[in-house]
């Protein structure tokens, strides 16, 4: 039986990465930017877990896109995916959020939200068997933060699915406003209850990670090359449902989070550049496998030597690993004594292996290897990346700074949020098993 997933994307950060997104997966699935299917042998694929079958026999994936502004909706309906995705699935309002959460969500966001609702119900009426609804946004601005809520809240009619999350959430140093931090705490205490799992990302670690891997780059990393990075995170993260043989997105979940509330994970993926394209490293997954365990190997600027794995789930990919070779590398992982893991977790790492050779889309300027390794885990330093987040609210709540912006919220909810989600730090920072 199908699995369906489907994705919603919001805001300007969201619907440029759906772009991104899409050209990744509709290659990997060997579907064509006009929906049509090139697949010489349809069972090592299942297009249909993202991609819903038109009556013609073409392609069109499941998934909404949405923003108050209209300009990257207009954008993406006249671009490269325009007769990939269905016009009717991406929803424009006349003008954007602000970058305030108030206004994104109960002003301009006012004015689609029953639209995009709707819209979700028939993603999910088309499905036989949905899975998983993913989200995509970035929780700085006013649409991404403050609309999508609302529209995730639909989860309380359907509770048979999870819902994961892929936001992009303030950069310490490369921050453009300073009502992100705002946006960012009301946001993660409105979807506390309503999403299972939050990978954490931000732009300025995946900036840097592109400068290196994007070697002999002529300009600047744009936004294109970090969505193009992200794309692969979430192609990554989604293969082990989209391929025969992986293990169910809600079986990773389940492993990577102990307790309620401990529910920000990190991802990594390695494999996508050229730095191990060279002798024989590449015939091996191990160089792989420990670049994933760096101090910095996270999507978010975070110190891995500080604190320990509570969880960690290794996605493999690629022709010739064999389940041999994953048993070996990741028990030198558990062995090495730099590496701590919580005391308390019997089996703190979990495995899966995809045996197909990673493709990349045409526009991409990264390059695959023969091999690509996607980690997502579950580690306690994520409290000094919450932490952050509440100290920048903090300082900009003390003068009451933009509060004036925010007049549809009391400053009762700006006070309960901070404290939610500083109990969520809390409860990271009590995990650590070796102080
Ligand atoms: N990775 C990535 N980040 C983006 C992109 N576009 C914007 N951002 C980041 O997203 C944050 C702002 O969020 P937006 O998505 O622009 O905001 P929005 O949800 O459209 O909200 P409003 O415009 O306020 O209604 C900033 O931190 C930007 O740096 C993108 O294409 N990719
Ligand atoms: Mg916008």
């Amino acid at each position: 039986m199908v699995r369906e997933i489907i994705t919603l994307f919001a805001g300007q950060c969201g619907v440029q990465i759906a772009n991104s997104f899409w050209e990744q997966i509709a290659v990997e699935h060997e579907i064509s930017l006009d929906g049509i299917s090139y697949a010489e042998n349809d069972e090592s694929h299942a297009p249909t877990i993202m991609f819903k079958e038109k009556l013609d026999g073409s392609y069109t994936p499941r998934c909404c896109l949405f923003d108050t502004d209209p300009i990257p909706i207009e954008s993406t309906r006249s671009g490269r995916l325009k007769n990939l995705l269905d016009p009717e699935y991406s929803v424009m309002g006349k003008e954007g959020g602000a970058n305030c959460y108030a206004y994104g969500r109960y002003v301009t966001g006012k004015t689609i939200v029953v639209d995009v609702i709707r819209k979700v119900r028939n993603l999910l009426e088309q499905c036989n068997s949905c899975c998983n609804m993913t989200h995509v946004c970035s929780t700085n601005g006013g649409t991404g933060a403050g609309m999508m809520t609302d529209v995730i809240s639909t989860r309380a009619e359907h509770k048979h699915f999870d819902t994961h999350s892929y936001k992009v959430y303030p950069s310490p140093t490369m921050g453009t406003m300073p009502c992100h931090y705002y946006n960012t705490i009301l946001h993660m205490n409105s979807m506390s209850d309503l999403c299972d799992a939050n990978i954490v990302i931000d732009n300025e670690t995946l900036y840097h990670e592109a400068e290196q891997l994007i070697k002999n780059r002529k300009d600047d990393i744009t936004f294109a090359d970090i969505n193009a990075h992200i794309s692969l995170i979430l192609s990554g993260c989604t293969q082990q449902n989209r391929y025969p043989g992986g293990a169910d997105l809600k079986h990773l979940i389940t492993n990577l989070i102990p307790f309620a509330g401990a529910d920000y994970l990190h991802v990594y993926l390695a494999g996508c550049n050229e730095k191990f394209e060279y002798g024989s490293e590449l015939s091996h997954i191990a160089p792989l496998t420990n670049h994933l365990f760096d101090g910095n190997s996270a999507s978010c600027v975070m110190n891995l030597d500080e604190g320990e794995y509570m969880c960690a789930a290794i996605l493999y990919r690629g022709e010739n690993i064999s389940p041999r070779d994953i048993f070996e590398c990741l028990y030198k992982v558990k062995a090495d004594k730099r590496l701590k893991f919580a005391s308390w977790a019997p089996c703190p790492t979990k495995s899966s292996l995809i045996q197909i050779k990673p493709v990349i889309a045409p526009t991409s300027r990264f390059q695959l290897n023969s091999m690509s390794v996607v980690k997502v885990a579950n580690h306690t330093s994520m409290k000094s990346v919450i932490q952050r987040y509440l100290t920048n609210f903090d300082a900009l709540y003390k003068k009451k700074s933009f509060v004036h912006w925010y007049k549809d919220m009391e400053d009762q909810q700006f006070l309960e949020a901070r404290h939610q989600i500083e109990l969520v730090q809390k409860v990271y920072e009590s995990t650590v098993s070796y102080q």
